[in-house]
């Protein structure tokens, strides 16, 4: 049941905040598009102010009661994370087609976009902003494992910046609230930034999104020039992420500082049980620890 401090009028009907009407919505240009369908910037409009917004459009025939139902009750729990470095889901708006997810907008685009142009034009980003961008990772992990979330998807191309170039995870899409574990039910997987544990069983755990977190590490400091294994067909990388010889499956770019390097091999540790969790992941990372060993 809706409390009163979840609930906004609009137009003489209660509607929980997070419930978003089409016409609230004024959408401003194109920014990208996805599987799913396109995002645009735009504003959000309610009581006379409009916030910047990004906004996700599902593609049509997608929309069937079953996954409305998904949907709303996704957009419900995520609606609730509160961190600066997880784009905020401010609402959704599912009454007409498209059905639309309407996000905090990050000024500064796709993290993958920016490190990859920079790396055509063989130009790099200090260490200490790189490892900048790992941390804030790594916080906004921290934040979803505490609260039992699994992202499921946590790559570079997941990661957008923000005004001030935080990093701010994004794509919930995936991810499932109060669930140790989660089986993914989409064909499609990443499986270039897969576990080991997860590439045959497709469970996912917030150990396996350390994996991830490893592998995303592998892109950061390889400036994003390429996906992970490249020059390999994705049944080659599963090979090698099945390999148990292969410890770690990618070594860490030549460029990688020393003490990066080391991290990203132990979160490929391929013993869920001795990989680490974000909140150690988060105080190697820590400025105040660059100096240690
Ligand atoms: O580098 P970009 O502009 O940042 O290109 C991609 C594009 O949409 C397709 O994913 C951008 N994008 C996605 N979500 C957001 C968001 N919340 N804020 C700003 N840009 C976004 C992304």
């Amino acid at each position: 049941k809706l409390q009163p401090s979840d609930a906004i009028l609009v137009r003489g009907i209660s509607r929980p905040k997070y419930y978003i009407l089409h016409d609230e919505i004024v959408l401003d240009g194109k920014l990208g598009a996805g599987a799913f369908g396109q995002v645009w910037r735009g504003k959000f409009w309610r009581k006379n102010e409009a916030k910047d917004v990004a906004i996700k459009r599902l593609n049509h025939g997608k929309s069937g009661k079953e996954i409305l139902r998904g949907f709303v009750k996704e957009a419900k729990l995520v609606q609730k994370l509160n961190h600066p470095n997880l784009i905020r889901v401010i609402g959704i708006a599912p009454t007409e087609e498209p059905l639309m997810i309407i996000l905090e907008l990050a000024k500064n685009g796709c993290l993958k976009n920016y490190l990859h142009n920079l790396s055509k034009k063989e130009k790099r980003v200090e260490d200490e902003i790189l490892i900048g961008f790992c941390l804030d990772m790594a916080r906004g992990m921290a934040y979803l494992a505490a609260k039992m979330i699994i992202h499921r998807d946590l790559a570079a191309r997941n990661l957008l910046l923000g005004e001030k170039m935080e990093v701010k995870i994004s794509d919930f899409g995936l991810s499932e609230c109060g669930k140790i574990e989660a089986r993914a039910t989409k064909i499609k997987v990443p499986i270039r930034w897969l576990a080991p544990e997860s590439i045959d069983t497709l469970i996912f755990t917030t150990k396996s999104d350390v994996w991830a977190f490893a592998v995303t590490m592998w892109e950061i400091f390889s400036m994003c020039a390429s996906d992970p294994f490249p020059g390999l067909t994705n049944r080659q990388a599963k090979d090698i992420i099945r390999d148990k010889s292969k410890n770690p499956p990618m070594d860490p770019p030549n460029e990688t500082p020393k003490q990066m390097a080391k991290l990203m091999v132990e979160c490929f540790e391929r013993n869920v049980e001795e990989r680490p969790g974000f909140a150690e992941i988060m105080r190697k990372l820590a400025p105040e620890n660059e100096d240690l060993n």
